[in-house]
């Protein structure tokens, strides 16, 4: 049963012919989508219910009612056509600091993780908050058009003054009533690379940061490595936040962090507040080492970030042939029923001169990467940029049901495949009941020739 979702939300019965609640509320409707198709399961499971087309009425920021017809009023109406009411797209790991500073001061020519690293250290020397802020804005409304409604985004803060963790966090209160924005205290040059980074981690937490951050295989030695850990786990403790580690982002098979954060959050019973992003090192291990950590893992049970999009083109940058595709196990943990999400992380930065900010393109990769080609695992791909990144991020009220939140996306495709197929257009985003972005499919005039020349 990979995608069991293991909490549980209210069950959307259809009820006909009206529901008490449309009779005790007479008011219109704020918002009335019309024949939109639906997930079987509110919480998104595998396929949507192709028979019965919903009408969705929202007021007061919840959907209050979905009914195949809805009589209504409503202020504002929108035809979904048939095509999908998703629940938004969910960006579960970005680095919204370096957004938008592809080429700055430099371009990446090696390609790899290291010389991106060494660039963006060149480029944060010229931080300014409105910079960051600027960037951040345009690559938060670029996902948000895409239908992305909740992000988690690293910053890094070993840098002295903490300027782009300032703007993030006013960038996070500014755009909170139509994004839900977490900050990550990411330390990117190591929690002990430099002597003032531990108390800089320590001082973003104290000023709102969301989540710990770490990233144990770039600290200077491997018993560097395994102490941060120990150590970010202790802050998560005594801040009360969860975790979320850059964890073997490398193609040293020898990288082995990911058993320290997995044994760290199994002894502490954090499991489900815990994330390994990345762990591209392993798709390196051998199948006998990493058969041995499967079974730690699924007692663990953290959670994982996969960011295809980045690692194929970071990783591998070592070998000659046969080259490896540098992302981690993403089919395996999902067949063993662990929480996998993707997410975009870079959208033209030092790392990758790419990226469209769509959540649909991170999976469609995946599913190329991790050969998920198959009706259920592409299915699979849909549920790691929605439903299991909002379990990542722990959204407790995720999915569109009765009395949720009126949060969803209407995608111009009738389900998961053909969204991924066609990375379809998001034609409406809805935020908490309200309109944010519209977007018109674009017309195309076909006229084959009447007569050959
Ligand atoms: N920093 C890092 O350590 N790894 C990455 N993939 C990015 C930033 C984008
Ligand atoms: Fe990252």
């Amino acid at each position: 049963m990979p995608w069991a979702f293991p909490f549980s939300l209210p069950i959307f019965l259809p009820k006909l012919p009206m529901s008490d609640a449309a009779i005790a509320d007479p008011r219109p409707y704020d918002l009335l989508i019309r024949q939109a198709r639906l997930f079987a399961d509110p919480q998104l499971a595998a396929a949507p219910q192709t028979e019965t087309l919903w009408d969705i009425g929202m007021r007061d920021g919840k959907i209050a009612e979905i009914e195949p017809h809805l009589p209504g009023p409503a202020t504002q109406e929108i035809d979904a056509q048939g095509n999908l009411a998703s629940p938004p797209l969910v960006e579960s790991h970005i680095h919204l600091d370096s957004v938008l500073t592809a080429g700055q001061p430099r371009w990446n020519q090696s390609g790899t993780l290291f010389e991106g690293i060494e660039i963006w250290g060149d480029r944060k020397q010229s931080l300014t908050h409105e910079d960051v802020k600027a960037r951040a804005l345009q690559a938060l409304q670029l996902q948000a058009s895409q239908g992305v409604l909740h992000v988690r985004s690293h910053v890094d803060v070993s840098e002295p003054k903490l300027i782009a963790l300032q703007a993030l966090l006013e960038v996070r209160a500014q755009v909170s009533r139509w994004m839900d924005l977490q900050l990550v205290a990411f330390p990117q040059d190591g929690l002990y690379g430099a002597s003032q980074n531990e108390a800089l981690l320590e001082e973003a937490l104290k000023l709102g940061a969301d989540v710990v951050g770490g990233i144990p295989h770039y600290e200077l030695t491997r018993e560097d490595g395994v102490r941060s850990v120990h150590r970010l786990f202790d802050l998560a403790e005594q801040y009360d936040r969860p975790l979320d580690f850059h964890c073997d982002e490398i193609d040293d098979p020898q990288s082995r962090f990911l058993e320290v954060v997995a044994a760290c959050a199994l002894r502490r019973g954090m499991g489900d507040r815990t994330t390994a992003s990345h762990t591209t090192a392993f798709g390196s291990y051998d199948n006998g080492y990493a058969t041995k950590l499967m079974g730690l893992l699924r007692r663990a049970r953290i959670n994982f970030i996969a960011n295809p999009l980045i690692n194929i083109t970071l990783q591998g940058r070592g070998d000659s042939y046969p080259k490896r595709r540098g992302v981690t196990r993403v089919k395996e943990l999902w067949q063993a029923g662990l929480n996998v999400s993707l997410g975009h992380d870079c959208i033209q930065d030092p790392w990758y001169s790419l990226g469209s900010g769509n959540p649909l393109d991170v999976a469609h990769m995946a599913a190329h990467v991790c050969q998920m080609t198959g009706q259920a695992e592409l299915e699979a791909c849909y549920a790691m940029v929605t439903r299991n990144g909002a379990k990542t991020l722990g959204i407790q009220d995720y999915g569109i049901y009765r009395g949720g939140p009126a949060n969803l996306v209407l995608l111009a495709a009738p389900g998961p495949r053909e969204a991924l197929c066609q990375r379809a257009i998001a034609t409406t985003v809805i935020t908490r009941g309200h309109c944010l972005s519209q977007t018109t499919l674009p017309q195309q005039h076909w006229s084959p020739p009447v007569q050959a020349f």
